[in-house]
């Protein structure tokens, strides 16, 4: 039989790939949105005409409780991704009370009104590897003490707790996906790798000059969000409700990626200097690509984190399909695609 699903913050990058898959499997998909910009819906605008026509949107802000209790009591859907959130790390530094409020009074109020209107629904709660703060010993996974470093992360950390609370507790089905960083063609500008292939495509294309990047020595677990969304299905579809990290086990710096996306375009870096001097020149041009920018380095950032699957592998049959190269060379296609003239 179809699920009655309700996506929250389904205009972003995850909600794309987590729509598509589910009007895939037949279905039916509600959509909290903040807003409807007017040339179409974010990411969605992305998917099938076909697609999109089947899309029932809400339009609402996830602090609005009465709306959200509403929306719960009146569908009674069979499942609900929560998904909305103010994701920025950087932000988060910048609005910590924004950040709060949507991250951490939008979780309440989805769980309380399934808790007192629809007690029957599913919830999983999309969590994040922020709140483990920097990797110590090994590879972060489920048993990882929580210590994160951010807002954002202190958010993150409180919807895990949320969730398991209303699990054990309160008798919630309630699940945590745990994403380390995923990426992909969708990816906002805010973060890193979007920031780092939009200046290379146009920088390969003679449109900029220079990128300019604060800490490049900061380490991450790349994955693609297509691969972490059928994960999150996963942990939906099974009987049990628990929590699983999703990631590729696999650590890159942040010059890495910079360095391979130069490659993808033909372009070699030469490397200079160190701290905030350090810069890179285009090999054949002799050209400067690449510069520090102390405004973009953030206090309490976090210098590595790398996660362990394990679990998710041996209990959902997921694995990470999607390497870090065909992740660039999908974002470079994307981009050239649109942003150039
Ligand atoms: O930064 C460094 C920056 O903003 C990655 C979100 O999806 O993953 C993401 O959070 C690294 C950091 O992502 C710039 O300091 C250097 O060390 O792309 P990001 P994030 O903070 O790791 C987690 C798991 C989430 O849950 C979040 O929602 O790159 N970095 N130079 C820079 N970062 C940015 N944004 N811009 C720079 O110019």
């Amino acid at each position: 039989m179809s699920r009655k699903v309700l996506i929250t913050g389904i205009g972003g990058q995850d909600g794309y790939f987590l729509a598509k898959l589910l009007l895939n499997k037949g279905c039916k998909v509600h959509g909290l949105i903040r807003e409807k910009p007017s040339n179409g819906i974010g990411s969605l605008a992305h998917l099938e005409e076909s697609q999109q026509s089947q899309l029932i949107l809400h339009e609402s802000n996830i602090s609005n409780k009465g709306f959200i209790d509403e929306l719960v009591a009146e569908k009674q859907f069979d499942d609900i991704y929560h998904l909305a959130a103010q994701s920025s790390v950087a932000r988060s530094i910048q609005h910590p009370r924004e950040t709060i409020e949507t991250n951490i009074l939008g979780l309440t109020n989805i769980a309380t009104s399934i808790r007192d209107r629809s007690p029957q629904t599913r919830l999983l709660f999309t969590g994040s590897s922020e709140m483990f703060g920097d990797i110590t010993s090994g590879k972060q996974s489920e048993s990882t003490p929580t210590q994160p470093q951010s807002p954002y992360g202190l958010t993150k950390e409180f919807g895990y707790q949320l969730v398991r609370t209303y699990r054990e507790h309160y008798g919630l089905w309630a699940a945590t996906a745990i994403l380390f960083n995923h990426e992909s063609e969708f990816r906002g500008q805010q973060f890193v790798t979007k920031k780092i292939v939009r200046s290379v495509v146009r920088i390969a294309a003679g449109f900029d000059d220079v990128l300019s990047l604060g800490n490049i020595y900061a380490k991450r677990d790349w994955g693609y969000a297509g691969d972490y969304m059928d994960g999150v299905i996963r942990v939906m579809e099974r009987n049990e409700p628990d929590d699983y990290v999703f990631a590729t086990g696999k650590l890159r710096s942040v010059k890495d990626f910079v360095n391979t996306t130069f490659s993808h375009v033909g372009i070699d870096l030469d490397w200079f200097g160190d701290g905030i001097d350090e810069i890179a020149l285009n090999r054949s041009s002799q050209n400067l690509v690449v510069k520090i920018d102390k405004h973009f380095y953030r206090p309490g950032d976090i210098k590595g984190t790398c996660g362990d699957a394990s679990k998710a592998k041996l209990l959902l049959g997921w694995q990470p399909r999607t390497n870090l190269s065909s992740i660039i060379s999908k974002m470079i296609s994307q981009e050239q695609d649109t942003t150039l003239p």
